[in-house]
């Protein structure tokens, strides 16, 4: 065999672990279709959970400021629709502070993060322990887009799943309302959801949230491709990427792309990939909803919206969901 054949073949750097294949997977699928597309959930390895505590941290991220102040002022009303020995089941567990204000206000009997990380999981919980000795904690790694069991302690409780950070705003409508419902088959008989979803609002607001002036959120964005050239040995040059970041208003979604500068090519996996000038790689959707719109994907969903909060500037809402079939028990057999 000569030797350009020989390095024609590109070999991931870890090629043994089962995350880095299935990340393979993706990027080559991702990267041979047009338009070109990428998986957000990839944005969050070491360096990107960090850039993304960045974004948190900005003034024109507003999100998660507004999400933590509505906690802050309506923990009381929120504990008050969870059952006393509830269990508290978080889907897809961050850095805490947002589970804590749940954690002090609510009469809990148990904690339930589902966590794809173990590693992640098991920090999270020795330090959780130690401030709420009298909550169980209860992890469980798992992928929360999957379905998952819930610990045997958990399933005889109250049960109260709770989604912040508008996560499910990565989701199409589609694929929000199918995990909707099979939460609720997780969660089970009179469960109830506490959600973060961010509203639609002045498109002026919405982009500068995703094109900040320090240039973060393209760091963050960019990052992906990092990544690929670490985990993947492909070398993407990163100063021929651009961040692009708006609103399509027909979707009421922010769109991330990576805008290549020039016509190049990339090789990634052994697979040739041509950019043309200006051609993207779509790496997020962030999905807006009205109050009402997403009340309708959770109705269609199986849950019935039972109570909803939003910050001063309407920019952000937590909503209370509790399963639709358990508030009409003897309307139907
Ligand atoms: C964590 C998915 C809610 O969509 O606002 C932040 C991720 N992307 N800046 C969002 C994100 C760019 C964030 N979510």
């Amino acid at each position: 065999m000569s030797s350009s054949a020989l390095a024609r073949i590109a070999i991931p750097v870890e090629p043994s672990r089962p995350e880095t294949t299935a990340f393979a997977a993706d990027v080559v699928a991702g990267l041979t279709v047009t338009p070109k597309r990428l998986p957000p959930k990839y944005f969050y390895d070491q360096a990107g959970s960090e850039l993304f505590e960045r974004i948190t941290t900005l003034p024109e991220y507003y999100p998660t400021r507004c999400e933590l102040d509505i906690l802050h002022a309506h923990a009381k009303d929120i504990a008050a629709l969870i059952p006393d020995g509830a269990a508290l089941i978080e889907f897809g567990s961050g850095a805490s502070t947002k589970t804590r204000i749940v954690l002090r206000a609510a009469k809990l009997a148990a904690y339930v993060p589902v966590d794809i990380s173990a590693e992640f999981l098991d920090v999270q919980v020795n330090t959780l322990k130690r401030e709420f000795p009298e909550v169980a904690m209860l992890p469980v790694a798992a992928d929360f887009s999957q379905t998952f069991a819930l610990p045997v302690a958990a399933q005889s409780m109250p049960r109260t799943g709770f989604f912040p950070g508008s996560t499910i705003g990565n989701l199409e409508p589609h694929e929000a309302a199918a995990f909707l419902r099979q939460a609720g088959r997780i969660l089970g008989p009179r469960a109830s959801f506490i959600v973060g979803v961010d509203l639609i609002k002045d498109e002026k607001v919405l982009h500068a949230a995703y094109n900040d002036r320090q240039g973060v959120t393209a760091q963050f964005n960019r990052n992906l491709l990092t990544r690929i050239n670490r985990e993947l040995g492909a070398k993407f040059n990163l100063a021929s990427f651009e961040h692009h970041a708006f609103y399509n208003r027909e979707r009421s979604r922010i769109e991330m792309h990576l805008a290549s500068l020039k016509r190049q090519r990339v090789t990634v996996c052994g697979e040739r990939l041509e950019f043309r000038a200006g051609e993207t790689i779509h790496t997020e959707n962030s999905y807006k909803y009205s109050i009402e719109s997403f009340g309708a994907i959770a109705r269609g969903a199986g849950w019935t919206p039972v109570a909803v909060w939003t910050d001063k500037d309407n920019y952000f809402s937590v909503q209370v969901l509790t399963r639709a079939d358990d508030s009409r028990t003897g309307d139907r057999t």
